[in-house]
């Protein structure tokens, strides 16, 4: 994979934009170690079934195989550590007067770059709530560990299919998509909604968009500028 060209007129609209948003998916953590979903031969899809780990039914099923799936990945996340994608999306936030990062990421490692305008709109592996009320607990002992006040088990904070997004985050995602003059998409399939539709809603609104990934995807044609390469070396050489 070559290093993407940036083109003068990219370089020059972001050098200018006073309101930037950027949607990341699983891409971004990619270089960290943290593996993607559906990336041939190294995406979690390609070995586990999202239908047995990954929905509120699979949970009821088998409380203690989806636990116990969370709590290697979570494994995985506590040992990665933000790559130059996260740092660059840190350190654009700090240039830019309006900057939103809206993730689909469950890592947390935006915030460890040092990202503070972050919206999780698949909530946090790292936190782990109750789930009959969805409320924040320690996890103590147990596969799953059970509430503490109402006994019902503990489970990742996380958004699972045919859940909905945590409350107004995708009100706040799809109005910092309508306000700003570039939207950048990088490192997503583009293939999960309600995510999926914030790169259209911005484009129809009349920003600028920025696609950055190694390969196409059904958000690639919406595309202004796509820069295909990996996003640990194309942001940085964009911001710099
Ligand atoms: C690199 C790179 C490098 C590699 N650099 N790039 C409309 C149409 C059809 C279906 C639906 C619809 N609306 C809703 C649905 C249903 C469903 C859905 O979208 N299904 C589709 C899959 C068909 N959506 C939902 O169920 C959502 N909820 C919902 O709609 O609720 C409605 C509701 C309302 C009110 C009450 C009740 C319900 C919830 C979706 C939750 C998604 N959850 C997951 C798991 C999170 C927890 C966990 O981590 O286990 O979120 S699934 C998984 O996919 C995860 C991700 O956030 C999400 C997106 O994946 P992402 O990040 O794009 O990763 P990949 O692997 O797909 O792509 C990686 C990309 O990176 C690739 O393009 C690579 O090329 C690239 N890459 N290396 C840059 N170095």
């Amino acid at each position: 994979m070559g290093q993407a060209e940036i083109p003068q007129e990219l370089a020059g609209a972001l050098r200018s934009a006073h309101a930037v948003a950027a949607l990341t998916g699983s891409g971004v953590s990619a270089e960290s170690g943290v593996p993607t979903f559906r990336d041939a031969q190294t995406g979690l899809w390609e070995r586990f079934d999202p239908q047995e780990l990954a929905t509120p039914e699979a949970f009821s099923r088998d409380p203690k195989l989806v636990w116990e799936w969370y709590s290697w990945r979570r494994g995985l996340v506590a040992r990665a550590e933000p790559n130059p994608a996260h740092r660059t999306l840190a350190e654009l936030e700090r240039r830019v007067p309006r900057f939103t990062l809206i993730t689909q990421n469950v890592d947390g490692l935006h915030r460890r770059a040092g990202s503070e305008n972050v919206i999780e709109l698949h909530g946090n592996i790292l936190r782990t709530v109750c789930s009959a009320e969805r409320i924040p607990r320690e996890p103590g002992e147990g596969s799953p560990p059970r509430c503490p006040h109402c006994g019902a088990p503990l489970r990742p904070d996380v958004v699972w299919f045919g859940e909905a997004l945590p409350p107004g985050a995708l009100e706040e995602a799809s109005e910092a998509a309508r306000g700003c003059e570039l939207f950048l998409c990088v490192g997503t399939s583009g293939l999960v909604y309600p995510a999926a539709g914030l790169p259209r809603e911005a484009s129809e609104a009349g920003a600028l968009l920025v696609e950055i990934n190694p390969e196409r995807t059904p958000l690639t044609p919406l595309a202004d500028f796509v820069l295909c390469g990996r996003a640990g070396e194309v942001l940085p050489a964009l911001f710099t």
